[in-house]
């Protein structure tokens, strides 16, 4: 319990969390399933290139994605490349800012330029009618970003490229599970990217996978994950090695098995924040449509500087040096405040800009107790309180 300002632990007091509290830590699995699953794949003798324990992850996937097609992948950035070399995008791609590096790196690896622009406020995703506004001759594909789980809008997106006669992907890498409107996160645009990395709801320690209704272009797209083998004239056109392997599936299934326990928690444990939180002025948290299902892996909280009296960053270094490792979360800085992009022609987007400047990414997940949201609260609350003196003592400092 902090009581004065020496008692936090970084001006000199005693950290609140003996142990580092990680943000993305994963999630609990059943470990004996686990091991069950990796001896069973040594025993077959059988590793990688489309083993059973694979073929079983991409049926689990595209049932829970509601689509006829998953090819998984060894993450979700080469499943972007993979993409873009399918549908042989070329020039220009248009995204939000707002997102992790992996998009934008995924389509400037291949020679494309990514094309940033600015969020609804209101969701955090990119805005439809801005995507429309910045088409160009040069434009072969709108790439939507369902943002902390939070679904895009699709219908607008899917009109936009139809009426331009280009496709709309999703890199729905936070969304597994989500809806909108009922339907699931994975039947969107042309094709939707799933990421399993270790961080995320669903692990395969590394991993990703593409979901799409469309046959032939998940036949291509399988063929060109391994080296262009299986399909007519694509291998002449080469391919890459993008494979997931059966240690990766053991694990994604194994993950998967607790994707409604990983998902009570991590609602459980949003709905324990914005309850310890709900009456500090300043402090807002990004929501999330109660009808509509979300995994709610990520908690983001809001704050704003003015009324706190403290600065994000100021928040964050409060609550590292208490053992409480809350990040900026992915998309913060956005793209195009990032190298390579910032050396570009300047880009300004505004909305981008303000939020990212303002966001944190609490600790979640299953492994994450009450006591330790209660004590993460607890250290806002203090410093938030106090907010004018910790940004005074640490100007001093
Ligand atoms: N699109 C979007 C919108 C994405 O967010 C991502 C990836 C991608 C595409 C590409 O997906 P992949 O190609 O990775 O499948 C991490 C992940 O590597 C990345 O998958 C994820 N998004 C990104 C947002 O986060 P880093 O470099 O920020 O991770 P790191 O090492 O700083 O760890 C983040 C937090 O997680 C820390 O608090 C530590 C904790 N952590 C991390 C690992 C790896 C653990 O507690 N245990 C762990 O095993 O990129």
């Amino acid at each position: 319990m902090k009581r004065d300002l020496g008692d936090l632990a970084l001006f000199g007091g005693r950290a609140a969390l003996l142990h580092p509290l990680n943000t993305n830590r994963p999630n609990k699995f059943d470990r004996a399933r686990l091991f069950e699953r990796l001896n069973w794949a040594l025993d077959n003798q059988w590793l990688s290139n489309g083993g059973p324990l694979v073929l079983e992850f991409e049926d689990r996937v595209a049932e829970l994605a509601g689509v006829r097609n998953c090819v998984s992948t060894c993450n979700a950035t080469v499943a972007l490349q993979l993409l873009v070399r399918a549908a042989d995008l070329t020039g220009e791609v248009i995204m939000p800012s707002l997102t992790f590096a992996a998009t934008a790196h995924a389509v400037r690896w291949l020679g494309l330029e990514p094309v940033f622009v600015d969020i609804d406020p209101g969701t955090g995703c990119v805005d439809p009618a801005l995507v429309g506004a910045a088409i160009t001759a040069r434009t072969s594909a709108i790439f939507g970003v369902h943002l902390w789980g939070r679904p895009c809008a699709v219908d607008e997106l899917e009109k936009t490229a139809a009426d331009h006669g280009i496709p709309v992907f999703f890199d729905a890498a936070h969304a597994i599970g989500c809806t909108t409107e009922g339907r699931p996160i994975g039947g969107f645009g042309a094709a939707e990217v799933f990421s399993f990395h270790a961080t995320k709801v669903t692990s395969a320690f590394e991993g990703g996978a593409i979901v799409t209704d469309d046959d032939e272009f998940a036949d291509r797209l399988r063929a060109l994950h391994n080296f262009g083998k299986g399909l007519k004239g694509i291998s002449e056109a080469g391919g890459t090695n993008g494979k997931m392997s059966e240690a990766a599936a053991a694990m994604g299934l194994t993950s998967l098995d607790a994707f409604d326990d990983s998902v009570r928690a991590n609602r459980a444990n949003y709905d324990a924040y914005r309850a310890e939180l709900a009456d500090i002025d300043g402090i807002a948290f990004f929501t999330h449509d109660p009808r509509e299902d979300n995994n709610y892996q990520y908690v983001i909280m809001e704050l704003d500087e003015d009324t706190a009296g403290l600065s994000r960053d100021l928040l964050l270094a409060v609550l590292r040096a208490e053992n409480v490792i809350a990040l900026t979360p992915i998309g913060s800085p956005a793209c195009h405040q990032l190298e390579p992009y910032r050396s570009g022609p300047p880009v300004r987007l505004p909305h981008t800009e303000r939020l990212v400047s303002r966001v944190i990414a609490l600790p979640s997940g299953s492994t994450v107790s009450r006591e330790e949201i209660r004590r993460v609260c607890a250290i806002i609350r203090f410093a938030v309180s106090r907010g004018a003196d910790v940004t005074a003592r640490h100007r001093q400092a």
